[in-house]
């Protein structure tokens, strides 16, 4: 897929929203933090960024989230949505009429991929059943007509060049009566070096004898941001009615030339991503987000993560965490929850404050070998042992030792824990963690 860093450093962000047990502000702007900062590398434009990650911590605030789309779903939401809007929020596929033909013209700067494209378009509509032929009348660069030619033969559909003829408008007239015996006409333009009046004229009086149906702009993705002015000036004064991104797969500025081509009036059609004839994808802003954030995936993951926390029992475990007040039935619920989840490493990070100090891998890792075991111990204790864990004296240690298999130094270190967890929690309650790290040195194994 193009945009691999963006889309791995968006999936990634998104998938803490699935895992975290509190979806509240302090979430929201974690989020917005990193998806700034993902599109910033992708070069997207500063302004739009803020823009787009202003709408999401507004909407956060201000929508309410429904039954069907509970806040987890509903941050996600709006991030896909907001993203949408960024690359030009509905799809706009060129339709092809019965009219025979059908006329597409591509226009654009030198090298911009014009010709290649044509080969790349007649590939794909040739694909689609359609009888399609391509035209040069790319008079400036001498072998612009050859290579049409080429491309054309390579991927079998007529072509019509005139190697002589210097005026475009007398080829196109050259081989009209044939045009009609095709569904599909693509039409190559010669390139300059910046849109001057010279250009524009000539595409003017193309577009007046030849009355294109699309008039597609071709700009390469290594532009970045700088399409915008580009698109927008061909937009105004040539009068266009769609952009081919093209050279997707060799740029990290692609997310800059998406988002400013989907500012400048004219709407994205296609994206090319390689060079063979079939590296062209039709462009369609939701599907492309969907691919970019991996939809599916997430998908599955937020439905695990509605089925591990209920937003109730968060709410009530943070509290009883904030107060100090937590007891066994809560550490075990949620080492329930957290084994849903699939991940028991992430139990600290859930814990308010616990992943902000940094625990060493190892201990984490050790954790989650151990966590199965103490699940086991714990179901071995009385609901009343569970509730109330002071009363557990050494005979109703080992009792539930031999009922869960699990080694009585084992059950200790648990209640050990545990109670160090709830000394922890009453001692947090109101402060910096950060400042608390150097105060449980040592005392919690492994830290
Ligand atoms: N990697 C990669 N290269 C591409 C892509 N599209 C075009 N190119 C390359 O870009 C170069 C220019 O492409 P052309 O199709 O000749 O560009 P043009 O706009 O017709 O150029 P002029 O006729 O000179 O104005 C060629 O070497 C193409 O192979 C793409 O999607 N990916
Ligand atoms: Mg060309």
């Amino acid at each position: 897929m193009v945009l691999d860093n963006l889309s791995n450093s968006l999936k990634s962000t998104l998938k803490k929203v699935t895992s975290a047990l509190f979806v509240d502000e302090k979430l929201v702007n974690e989020l917005t933090q990193e998806i700034q900062r993902s599109l910033l590398q992708a070069d997207v434009n500063v302004q739009l960024v803020f823009d787009l990650t202003n709408n999401i911590k507004t909407r956060f605030k201000e929508e309410k989230p429904t039954k069907e789309a509970p806040k987890r779903e509903f941050l996600v939401k709006i991030v896909y949505e907001e993203l949408t809007n960024l690359l030009g929020k509905d799809k706009e596929e060129i339709k092809i009429t019965p009219k025979k033909p059908f006329k597409i013209m591509l226009v654009g700067l030198f090298g911009s991929g014009k010709t290649t494209t044509i080969g790349k378009l007649a590939n794909y509509y040739k694909k689609r059943n359609q009888k399609v032929a391509t035209l040069g009348l790319d008079v400036h660069r001498p072998a612009a007509r050859d290579q049409l030619k080429q491309i054309s033969d390579q991927v079998g559909v007529q072509c019509f060049i005139d190697e002589q003829e210097k005026n475009p408008l007398k080829i196109y007239k050259k081989f009209q009566d044939q045009y009609k015996n095709y569904d599909i006409l693509l039409i190559d333009t010669a390139g300059r070096d910046a849109l001057l009046q010279e250009l524009i004229d000539e595409i003017e009086s193309l577009n007046k004898e030849i009355q294109p149906d699309e008039r597609l702009l071709v700009i390469p993705a290594e532009l970045g941001q700088t399409t915008e002015k580009q698109a927008t000036q061909f937009h105004k004064s040539c009068n266009i009615t769609g952009i081919i991104v093209t050279k997707m797969d060799g740029t990290a500025k692609a997310g800059g030339a998406l988002s400013a081509a989907a500012i400048s009036g004219a709407k994205i059609k296609f994206l090319t991503v390689g060079e063979k004839p079939s590296d062209l994808e039709t462009f369609n802003p939701p599907n492309f987000v969907s691919r970019l954030l991996g939809m599916g995936d997430l998908e599955a993951l937020l439905e695990k993560a509605s089925e591990a926390i209920s937003e109730e029992k968060s709410k009530d475990l943070e509290k009883k965490l904030l107060e100090g007040d937590f007891n066994l039935i809560d550490l075990y619920e949620q080492m329930q929850a957290m084994s849903k989840m699939g991940s028991l490493s992430k139990i600290m990070e859930l814990v308010p404050g616990m992943s902000q100090l940094k625990l060493p891998k190892d201990l984490l890792n050790v954790q989650e070998d151990k966590l199965k075991r103490w699940r086991f111990a714990l179901d071995s204790f009385t609901k009343k042992e569970l509730e109330n864990p002071d009363i557990i004296d050494s005979s109703r240690l080992s009792r539930a030792s031999k009922g869960s298999g699990v080694p009585a130094s084992e059950v200790r270190d648990l209640l050990k824990q545990y109670k160090m967890a709830k000394k922890m929690m009453s001692t947090m309650k109101g402060k910096d963690p950060q400042k608390l790290m150097s105060k449980f040195k040592g005392k919690i194994p492994g830290m």
